[in-house]
């Protein structure tokens, strides 16, 4: 069993997490059996990667710790704070057939159960999991929110996208996301985006799902710190994929 490679591999960004992390590993691991339970899927195998990078508290040796402790959780950290870096050595890191694409503050497993549930029957190659569309339920602050359809906006007018989320949850067919992984150039924020749209453009079958959407401690970063960057990225990504330029 141990040698057994994972069905599912769940990948969490994390940085200076030291507050929730091991509770919040501890929670998803005791869940997941709900999720195996619920999909009638007892053997189904899941590996959690901890994608850290720059964090400045006990977050690199807490994780450590974890991995060392639970033979189903793997970490790596890779120096400068960066979401999008360390959510694509992540996926490249995974060894799942399927692959789902987590927040250390969310642990959705709800979204787990409804969205393995649509891969393992052939539904789809990518599930996302959407804040903004119809049934979904968005329980951040009123700015957040409005940042959410804020960016999809300006991603569906430079770049055509039709959805209405990319950042958060996701779950997909590895074999099918990995070639596009390779061909992003985005990282920090916006490296999810690009592979939401990059998904599309591709042609794959797509899902959204409504998730419902609880912090389990307010964002990290202050949101209008983020915006330079974010500008900076939405330019570079409709640059790179409206007109195929380079970075
Ligand atoms: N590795 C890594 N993870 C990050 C970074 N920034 C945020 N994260 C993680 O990404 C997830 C979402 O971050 P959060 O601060 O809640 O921002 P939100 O996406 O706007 O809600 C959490 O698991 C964070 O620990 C980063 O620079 N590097
Ligand atoms: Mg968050």
């Amino acid at each position: 069993m141990a040698d057994r490679a994972p069905d599912v591999s769940i990948v969490i960004p994390v940085y200076n997490e030291e507050g929730i992390l091991r509770e919040a590993v501890t929670e998803l691991r005791k869940s997941l059996a709900v999720v195996r339970e619920d999909l009638g899927a007892p053997d189904l195998a899941f590996e959690i990667i901890l994608a850290e990078n720059g964090s400045r508290d006990r977050t690199v040796d807490l994780a450590r710790g974890l991995a060392d402790e639970m033979p189903d959780v793997r970490t790596f950290s890779l120096g400068e704070p960066n979401y999008g870096k360390a959510l694509r050595h992540g996926i490249l890191l995974a060894r799942g057939e399927l692959v789902i694409c987590d927040e250390i503050d969310l642990c959705d497993t709800d979204f787990y159960r409804r969205a393995l549930a649509l891969l393992r029957a052939r539904g789809c190659d990518l599930v996302v999991g959407s804040k903004a569309m119809r049934g979904a339920r968005d329980q951040r602050p009123v700015l957040r929110r409005v940042a959410t359809r804020v960016i999809n906006g300006m991603l569906r007018v430079s770049l055509d996208f039709h959805g209405t989320d990319t950042h958060g949850l996701k779950a997909f067919r590895r074999a099918v996301v990995e070639p596009l992984v390779h061909q992003c150039v985005i990282d920090k924020d916006l490296f999810a985006s690009e592979l939401v749209i990059r998904a599309g453009r591709a042609d794959l079958s797509i899902i959204e799902i409504p998730v419902r959407l609880e912090e389990k401690r307010p964002a990290a970063i202050n949101l209008f710190k983020r915006v330079p960057g974010v500008m900076r990225g939405l330019a570079k990504l409709t640059w790179v994929i409206r007109f195929g330029g380079q970075p």
